[in-house]
């Protein structure tokens, strides 16, 4: 796709550079000799086809959510500049259903796709990654991919799931269909199930360190993955419990930051910000 965009970048730059040949001509006063128009369109096209800017996405998403705050990050590593629109109270906006029936965010839109949206933040990643060739986020080599699409299922299906129950009472947000922290169950019983979610972070935690980093700073090896997004983007949640991070998984956050700067810095800020208010309230 970047190559697409050069591409496409050039051939407007040569369409264009008669125009601009013949206006350089005129305002030397000279005839167009065919040397002068040719020298100029020259200069016309090379002026327009150097910047082969990717092109921005539309995404919707919510600014307190570290599953928006995934494809965020990785929007802006990937220089995809983003075209955001807040979805604050409006996921469930007849619009918004008739589009996507899910609900949920992030969700890009893309002609390309289908049925024009795309939700889940790993498929997101993956399909940008694939549409741009990414590779550095997402290696193509079936052996690296499937270590990555591994630690990102393993992510979605373990240990989100327990961050969640351990995070989302304090942040506010409604709990799954089903689990003691829906139900009307006695705050004592919900209290007990917060805190076995909690105890149960420590496993799946370890498990990203010792396995999938395999003694590497990212999962992704030298460079982050888009797993490795996915993975800082979720442990930023465990802020409001206060979960005593292990030593590792604070430098690996900072690492992951430090290496993407202001694109990780900027999304994870909107998330910081949301759990430093959830905290200011519930100390008032
Ligand atoms: N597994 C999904 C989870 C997405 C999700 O739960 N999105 C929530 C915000 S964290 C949402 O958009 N909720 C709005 C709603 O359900 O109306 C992902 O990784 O993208």
């Amino acid at each position: 796709m970047a190559k697409a965009a050069t591409k496409s970048a050039k051939k407007a730059a040569t369409k264009a550079a008669p125009k601009a040949a013949v206006k350089a001509a005129a305002k030397s006063g000279a005839k167009a000799s065919a040397k002068a128009a040719a020298k100029a369109a020259a200069k016309a096209t090379s002026k327009m086809a150097k910047p082969a800017k990717k092109p921005g996405i539309k995404l919707s998403m919510l600014r307190p959510s570290v599953n928006n705050m995934t494809v965020r990050v990785f929007a802006r590593a990937a220089g995809l500049d983003p075209a955001e629109t807040d979805a604050w109270g409006h996921t469930r906006s007849p619009e918004f259903l008739a589009r996507n029936p899910a609900h949920l965010t992030p969700m890009i839109e893309d002609k390309g796709l289908p049925r024009g949206v795309l939700w889940e933040s790993c498929a997101i990643m993956q399909y940008l990654a694939n549409k741009h060739g990414l590779d550095k986020f997402y290696p193509k080599a079936p052996a690296k991919r499937a270590m990555i699409d591994s630690a990102m299922f393993y992510l979605v299906g373990t240990l989100y799931p327990y961050v969640a129950r351990a995070t989302y009472p304090a942040l506010g947000f409604p709990q799954y269909a089903g689990e003691v922290g829906h139900s009307d169950a006695h705050p004592d019983k919900k209290s007990d199930a917060q805190k076995a979610a909690m105890a149960a972070i420590a496993e799946p935690l370890e498990v990203f360190h010792s396995f999938f980093r395999n003694g590497k700073p990212f999962i992704g090896g030298n460079n982050p993955s888009i797993a490795d997004i996915r993975l800082a983007a979720t442990l930023e949640f465990l802020a409001v419990i206060d979960y005593p991070l292990p030593k590792w998984a604070k430098e690996y956050v900072a690492a992951l930051e430090k290496k993407l700067g202001k694109a990780y810095a900027e999304p994870a800020g909107d998330v910081r910000g949301y759990i430093a208010h959830v905290k200011s309230q519930a100390r008032a």
